[in-house]
């Protein structure tokens, strides 16, 4: 019998790790002038079933899980704009506490269901009681259009076990444009929404040290 729930520590810590990480920076341009690139961070280990799934799904044996599966450990991004998907990236690339192994651009190549969002696969350092040992770690940075789009579109393929009729198929490739166009837009407006956005941040720290 495998023992996940050992095999899945280093992974749960590298969550954690990253998520303080993550909104740690996030805190950082709230106190600041600066317009926030991240508007939250969430995370989690792939649940077992879900391992299970995959690995059948994929041909993947167990004793390969650890190399050939690099999203045990997830780390999701959202952000308002779609130009804040890019100054992420760039901080991304610019760290030292972890390596970048691949970078998959599903935004300007969206998936044929209508996904979009842009995949970082990392090499993250844990400390372990036997050791340094480093995992894979998946990224997921999108909008809050786009991750709208992939919440729904995700709990679809769960209802239909990932056989989604055609005809809601059609439906949701219409929606995944939809929500495309209104990140279009939303950034043509995007200085006057920020403008708007430092107004009331403003007003509520100065409600806060009153
Ligand atoms: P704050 O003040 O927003 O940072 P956790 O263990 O609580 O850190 P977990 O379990 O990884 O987080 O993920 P969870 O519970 O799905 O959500 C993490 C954070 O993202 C929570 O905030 C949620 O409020 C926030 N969040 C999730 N979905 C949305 C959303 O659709 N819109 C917005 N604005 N926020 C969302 P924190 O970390 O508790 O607090
Ligand atoms: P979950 O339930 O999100 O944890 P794949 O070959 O597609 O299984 P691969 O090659 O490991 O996956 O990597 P990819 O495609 O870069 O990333 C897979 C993850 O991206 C998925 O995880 C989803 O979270 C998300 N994703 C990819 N395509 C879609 C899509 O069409 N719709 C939605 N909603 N999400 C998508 P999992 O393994 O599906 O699991």
């Amino acid at each position: 019998m495998y023992n996940w729930d050992t095999f899945l520590i280093p992974y749960k810590q590298a969550v954690e790790e990253l998520k303080i990480k993550f909104k740690g920076i996030r805190e950082q341009y709230q106190k600041s002038s600066m317009h926030t690139p991240i508007e939250f961070v969430t995370g989690r280990v792939k649940p077992v079933t879900s391992i299970i799934d995959k690995a059948k799904r994929k041909n993947i044996p167990l004793t390969r899980i650890e190399e050939d599966m690099q999203d045990l450990a997830g780390i999701r991004i959202v952000c308002q704009f779609v130009e804040d998907i890019n100054t992420i990236i760039e901080f991304i690339r610019l760290r030292t506490d972890f390596k970048i192994v691949e970078e998959r651009d599903y935004i300007n190549h969206k998936k044929e269901s209508g996904y979009r969002s842009y995949h970082i696969v990392l090499k993250y350092p844990v400390e372990t009681i036997a050791g340094k040992k480093q995992i894979y770690v998946e990224l997921q940075i999108r909008t809050l259009a786009m991750n709208f789009w992939a919440t729904i579109e995700h709990s679809l393929n769960y209802k239909y076990s990932g056989e989604i009729p055609e005809y809601f198929k059609q439906r949701l490739q219409r929606a995944a444009e939809a929500a495309f166009q209104l990140d279009e837009e939303m950034s043509q407006i995007r200085e006057e929404v920020r403008e708007a956005q430092q107004i009331i941040s403003k007003k509520y720290d100065r409600l806060n040290n009153e």
